[in-house]
C-alpha cells in the first residue's frame, strides 16, 4: 500500500486549517497512519528541502517552515501520492485551481500551507526523515470494500 508525507505548515497552523486539511484527505477515502504536532529545526529544514538549497528563495524557505509548528502526517491509499498532490494544488497558489487546498486557501507562493510528497522516492525519504517506524499505525479500514 502507497504511502505519503504530507504537512500543514506555520500558515496553516496559524490559520486553523489542520482540522480542514484532514478532512478533506479522510473525505477522499485516504487513511491517516501518522500524525504529529512539531517545530522544524533549521537543520531538519535544510535535509528536508536540500533540493532547493541552490534557489534565491532558499534562505526565505528555511526561515519560513520554521517560523511555527507544523503538522506532520502520513497517509496511506492507492496512488495516495499522484492524488494528494492533485489535491493538494500547484506551488503557486495563484495557478492553483479552485478546489485544491492551495487554490482555496494560498495567497502567496512562499506561504502555501502545505507540503506534499512529489514522488516515490521523496515520500520514502521525508517519511523516514519526520517518523520513526513505531510512530506510524498500520490497520484497516472495515470500509475499505468501498473506496
Ligand atoms: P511544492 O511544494 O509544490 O513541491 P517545490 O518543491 O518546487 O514546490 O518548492 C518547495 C517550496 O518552496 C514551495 O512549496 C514554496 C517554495 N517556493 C517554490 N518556488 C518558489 C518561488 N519561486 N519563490 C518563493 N518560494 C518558492
Ligand atoms: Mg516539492
Amino acid at each position: 500500500m502507497e504511502r505519503t508525507y504530507l504537512m500543514v505548515k506555520p500558515d496553516g497552523v496559524q490559520r486553523g486549517l489542520i482540522g480542514e486539511i484532514i478532512s478533506r484527505f479522510e473525505s477522499k477515502g485516504f487513511t491517516l497512519v501518522g500524525g504529529k504536532f512539531k517545530q522544524i529545526s533549521r537543520e531538519l529544514a535544510e535535509t528536508h528541502y536540500g533540493e532547493h538549497k541552490e534557489r534565491p528563495f532558499f534562505g526565505e524557505l528555511v526561515d519560513f517552515i520554521t517560523s511555527g509548528p507544523v503538522f506532520a502526517m502520513v497517509w496511506e491509499g492507492d496512488n495516495v501520492i499522484k492524488s494528494s498532490r492533485t489535491l493538494v494544488g500547484a506551488t503557486n497558489p495563484t495557478e492553483a485551481a479552485p478546489g485544491t487546498i492551495r487554490g482555496d486557501y494560498g495567497v502567496h507562493v512562499g506561504m502555501n500551507i502545505i507540503h506534499g510528497s512529489d514522488s516515490e522516492e521523496s515520500a520514502k525519504r521525508e517519511i523516514d526523515l519526520f517518523f520513526t517506524s513505531d510512530e506510524l499505525i498500520t490497520y484497516e479500514k472495515t470500509l475499505k470494500q468501498w473506496i
